[in-house]
């Protein structure tokens, strides 16, 4: 399979299961800006919506959006744990949370990376997102993730989106749980690998944390 990324985009979430997985995966660097594949290649053909993430199956087949991805590739491997068995409640409660982060906390951050959003629009898109994480502090106390004592694919997303706090100088030290996850999620060691292969975290960082 092959994973059409941007480095620290959205697309890390499903990179770091497909490590997580250890599901060989080619990576394809894609410059979303002027869609084009490093190595040569039109972005607009795989996916001519334009936006990462893309997953190229074995046989040719593309699978777009994020969170219909993620759950495919767990389901490669379904006694990993990253996602409930499907049919189960517990799978509807990992969508409900996919649901959730896709819609009201990746939608909300994108239009702060929009350099045509009005300046004076931004602080009530930081509002917005406040008031999201305000609800996630409550959800992660006493939790080590989303859904518990298990890793799933919805941390690798969640995790994926609050790093966009940092160039977005949103400090998470204001939700305590929200920062304490962060920052248990970062030290996975194929979180890590996954930062470090989109040139994100560099060895020295990496040895450091
Ligand atoms: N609905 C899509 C949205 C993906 C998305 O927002 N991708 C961003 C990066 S995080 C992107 O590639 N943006 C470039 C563009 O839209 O031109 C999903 O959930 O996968």
């Amino acid at each position: 399979m092959k994973l059409y990324y941007s480095p620290g985009a959205c697309s890390q979430s499903p990179h770091i299961v497909a490590r997580e997985l250890g599901l060989p995966i080619e990576l394809k660097k894609v410059n979303t800006k002027d869609k084009t594949v490093e190595g040569g290649g039109d972005f607009w053909k795989v996916n001519p919506r334009g936006y990462v993430p893309a997953l190229e199956l074995d046989n040719g087949q593309i699978l777009t959006e994020g969170p219909a991805i993620v759950q495919y590739l767990a389901d490669q491997k379904p006694d990993s744990g990253l996602a409930p068995k499907n049919g189960s409640v517990e799978r509807y409660r990992l969508q409900e949370w996919l649901n959730f982060l896709t819609s009201e906390i990746h939608k909300q951050f994108s239009p702060l990376f929009k350099p045509n959003t009005p300046e004076d629009y931004k602080p009530i898109v930081k509002e917005n997102l406040a008031g999201r994480f305000d609800w996630l502090d409550q959800q992660l106390a006493g939790k080590d993730h989303l859904m518990g004592k298990q890793f799933t694919v919805a941390d690798a997303y969640l995790f994926t989106v609050l790093n966009w706090t940092i160039p977005m100088k949103i400090d998470l030290k204001q939700w305590p749980n929200v920062a304490a996850y962060v920052d248990r999620v970062r030290k996975r060691p194929k979180v890590k690998e996954a930062m470090q292969e989109e040139g994100l975290l560099p060895k020295e960082a990496q040895a450091a944390r």
